[in-house]
């Protein structure tokens, strides 16, 4: 087998960057996108800001308190609630232009995703540089979005190297150039050394990725078990064998409603699963989507919740493929149910965009 070629795409910034697209002028001011709990003023958590506030020490999970403190002299600062839905929403255009450009799509969460490109480059690294460098201005000419992206022989180095010059990165690791490119690393640049492991390696002496490989497997294996030394050793070696698995975001679309009355009556349900999958179709055909998974939702009267779902062969946009599927889950839940239900919803998931209309640019 010759060598794999392989993606990792981070988006910067990404919530604070989300806000910077709905509002150019925030771009040149510190942004705080806050997760504000329920006990009001200002107790929550930062969930991210732009580099302009990282510069003042504001960090991914700090107290909204601290990063007022470390902006207070900063008079034009922002601080903005999360709005997950928007974000949601650029995550999943700029997932699409990505996707179109991969072999085989990893989608590891809203701002990341693996790519396998071999196929399509050839494995020619050059090549692959030219298609990632494609994919930066693809993202930022229709969604204004930048993002950093790590190329080489496998996911892990892969995701090093997205990390590695951000934000509006592009790291180019191949094959000859991944030995020289790890010794200078930092031990905890390593993803899954966390800070007890690095702790421990210090006390031992070892501080950069070029000294830990003189430790053999079986010393890392005494040291932290079999399973993390095993790691450990082939990371510093650049061996990571993890294939780039298909999987599309988690994304789902969904209706429920509250019952006129509690009941557990087939034909009430179904007449009541006929109005929810039209509406839920309608939905699914104004976002240009298609389906392949069902799911049926009951909140029951004394307010557990059960659900069942169904994976379909191929994704289709039939409103007949859904109703049948739906109502055939119903039968199957209702066998063997004892309380009545409540409320009671239908989700479809694993959803992909229908090809040839989509027209991301409408959206500016
Ligand atoms: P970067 O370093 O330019 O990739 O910056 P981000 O903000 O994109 O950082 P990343 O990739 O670690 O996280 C992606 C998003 O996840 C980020 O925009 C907000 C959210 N997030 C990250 N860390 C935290 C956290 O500690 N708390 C909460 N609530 N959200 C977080
Ligand atoms: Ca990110
Ligand atoms: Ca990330």
């Amino acid at each position: 087998m010759g060598d794999r070629v392989i993606f990792h795409i981070d988006f910067d910034y990404f919530f604070a960057q989300c806000e910077e697209i709905r509002t150019p002028e925030l771009k040149s001011r510190p942004v705080c996108v806050c997760v504000f709990s329920n006990r009001g003023g200002d107790s929550g958590a930062i969930a991210t800001a732009n580099y302009i506030a990282r510069k003042f020490g504001v960090k991914s999970g700090m107290p909204i308190s601290f990063a007022k403190k470390r902006l207070e002299e900063i008079t034009n600062s922002v601080f903005l609630p999360v709005d997950f839905d928007y974000y949601l929403e650029i995550s999943e255009r700029a997932m699409n232009i990505i996707k179109k450009n991969a072999d085989v799509f990893e989608y590891v969460g809203k701002d990341e995703a693996y790519l396998d490109v071999t196929d399509r480059v050839r494995g020619d690294f050059n090549r692959a540089s030219h298609l990632a460098q494609q994919i930066k201005n693809s993202i930022r000419d229709e969604l204004k979005l930048s993002c950093s992206i790590g190329v080489s022989p496998n996911k892990l180095i892969a995701k090093i190297a997205s990390d590695f010059k951000k934000p509006d990165g592009l790291t180019i690791i191949s094959p000859e150039k991944l030995e020289e490119f790890l010794e200078r690393l930092k031990i905890r640049t390593i993803p899954g050394i966390g800070k007890k492991t690095e702790e421990r390696l210090m006390q031992m002496n070892f501080e950069t990725i070029k000294d830990l490989k003189k430790l053999d497997v079986f010393t890392l294996n005494k040291e932290f078990g079999r399973k993390n030394g095993t790691y450990i050793f082939n990371a510093v070696r650049g061996i990571d064998n993890e294939p780039v698995k298909e999987r599309e975001s988690s994304i789902q679309y969904s209706k429920i409603i509250t019952l006129k009355k509690d009941s557990k009556d087939f034909e009430f349900l179904a007449e009541n699963l006929v109005q929810l999958c039209k509406e839920l179709h309608e939905v699914l055909q104004k976002n240009n989507k298609m389906f392949k998974s069902v799911g049926i939702q009951f909140i029951q009267s004394d307010l557990t919740n059960k659900t069942k779902s169904r994976t379909l062969k191929n994704h289709t946009v039939s409103l007949e493929e859904l109703q049948k599927n739906a109502e055939q889950l119903l039968k199957d839940a209702l066998e063997d149910q004892k309380n009545p239900i409540r409320r009671f919803g239908v989700k479809v998931s694993e959803l992909s965009e229908i090809r040839g209309q989509s027209d991301i640019t409408r959206y500016f």
